[in-house]
């Protein structure tokens, strides 16, 4: 493989039909998307001259993929995402996993291949495609709602959550110090910085103790380089039904800044982020939160619909009309399907599918093609067999984190449905992290994977044909 050298667009003379790919790696914090994007810029720069690990990416087994070369980008407001160090952490001895993302990451690519259609065999030439993929915080992600509400309601759908379910034990001292300081009381910058703290605080159980999904605002829990901290000192307070809030009140202090971080943090993070995207891989690790049982699973739904619903697609879409995307390619993804066997991962593109039915449906009726999958950017594991109480079962074969022998892992059956109720008793065996593959140096032949080729076939075939 050649090394990851950043070279700049050269002359384009003699090249047929251009284009520009802004795919959309849409995903909750943890679902994979580092990991994804780490893979595939792997493999792809292995295709060059042959299949390399994407058998499956027509392109590149039919050998039309004559080079591919990382570009520097020509946004100098974004940085590049660094594909040498979440290469060389699969390359270094053991190889371990690239941290979780801290800010927004940008890498470009571009690939040159033959076209196989008779205009581009005529002309005997080559075409290029670009490729830009953005790398971010997941959290991010669930501040792109907000965009669409005002502080009353936002404040209004998050206090009602709070009160339910698994949160609700884990949001009492927070609704405790907001029901004693009412919304119309006067303004204190002590009383709401400490209100703050309280929510975030909320916040952070709901994740490292529930592992819940739906926690909003996602700078509360990874802020990034944010310039101003004070921006985000606010949280949901409680309004009398039809209030407004008195002009120095707590409530208007909370709703100034509510507004502020919405205009001065979101509004232009998703500009970058969405701007001229024409496809989208939405990933999900579904395994994990159906492993964490089914408080987690009903709020990874939720958390997915909350998002799915602010990508709308078709004409109305809001990315389409603040952004300008307009996505015609949705592939959601169930990831890190080298958790379980062959049989499993089957049942795991169907609950995928069944998942996202309806945002299937409405972007299907916006014409936008959409395909559901299991994947595993970075396969850990290979399937073998155990027995257990006398019984054949498959299993999947790899080395745990840290561990030092390979573990046969059986992880149980993978519902094809949303469970029901009382499927969550018999709850999976905790999965384990496992160890990456190590791959070599500068990328070696690329990283193994499953389904890595297929999902890009879908995402981008039309654009290497
Ligand atoms: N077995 C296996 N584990 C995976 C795979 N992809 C990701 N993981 C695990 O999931 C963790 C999170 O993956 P990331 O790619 O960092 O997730 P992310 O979406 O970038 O997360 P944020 O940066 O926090 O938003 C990794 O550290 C791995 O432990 C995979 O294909 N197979
Ligand atoms: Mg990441």
């Amino acid at each position: 493989m050649r090394p990851l050298r950043l070279h700049r667009l050269s002359g384009l003379t003699g090249l047929v039909h251009n284009r520009t790919v802004r795919l959309a790696v849409t995903g909750l914090s943890g679902s994979g998307k580092t990991a994804f994007i780490t893979s595939l810029v792997s493999n792809l720069l292995n295709t060059a001259g042959g299949p390399g690990r994407f058998p499956f990416l027509r392109s590149a087994a039919e050998r039309r993929v004559i080079g591919a070369k990382l570009l520097a980008s020509d946004d100098g407001t974004i940085s590049q995402f660094p594909v040498h160090d979440t290469i060389a952490a699969l390359a270094d001895d053991p190889p371990h996993w690239p941290p979780s993302t801290t800010d927004l990451r940008r890498v470009d690519l571009s690939l040159r291949f033959a076209p196989n259609g008779l205009i581009g065999r005529a002309a005997g030439g080559s075409a290029e495609l670009r490729l830009e993929i953005l790398d971010y915080p997941g959290e991010w992600l669930l501040d792109l709602p907000l965009l669409g509400r005002s502080y009353h309601e936002w404040s209004r759908a998050a206090l009602d959550l709070a009160r339910r379910g698994a949160r609700g034990p884990l949001a009492a001292e927070w609704l405790d110090f907001v029901g004693r300081h009412p919304a119309n009381g006067d303004g204190d910058a002590v009383v709401a910085q400490r209100a703050h703290d309280l929510y975030r605080a909320f916040l952070a159980a709901c994740r490292a103790r529930e592992q819940l999904s739906l926690l909003q605002p996602g700078r509360f829990l990874n802020p990034g380089q944010i310039a101003d901290p004070s921006l985000l000192w606010f949280c949901p307070v409680p309004f009398a039904i039809g209030a407004r809030a008195r002009p120095g009140s707590l409530g208007a202090i909370m709703e100034a800044r509510f507004e502020t971080y919405k205009r001065a943090v979101v509004q232009p993070f998703f500009m970058r982020l969405a701007r001229g995207v024409d496809r989208q891989i939405v990933l999900v690790d579904v395994l994990r939160s159906l492993n964490a049982g089914e408080a987690a699973f009903t709020d990874q739904r939720l958390a997915l619909e909350t998002i799915l619903e602010a990508f709308r697609f078709g004409r109305r879409s809001p990315l389409r009309l603040l952004f300008g995307a307009r996505i015609d390619r949705v592939l959601f993804a169930a990831t890190k399907a080298d958790h379980v066997p062959a049989l499993q991962r089957d049942h795991l593109e169907a609950l995928i599918a069944n998942l996202v039915a309806v945002p299937t449906l409405r972007a299907s009726q916006a014409r936008a093609r959409v395909a559901a999958a299991a994947l595993a950017s970075i396969r850990c594991t290979e399937d073998g067999t155990d027995v257990i109480d006398g019984r054949k079962v498959d299993v999947v074969v790899g080395l745990p984190q840290g561990g030092s022998r390979r573990i046969r892992f059986f992880p149980g059956i993978v519902p094809v449905t949303p469970p029901p109720t009382g499927f969550w008793g018999e709850r999976f065996t905790e999965f384990p992290i496992f160890q990456p593959p190590r791959i070599e140096g500068a990328g070696g032949d690329g990283v193994p994977h499953i389904n890595l080729d297929k999902a890009l076939e879908f995402l981008l075939g039309d654009a290497l044909a």
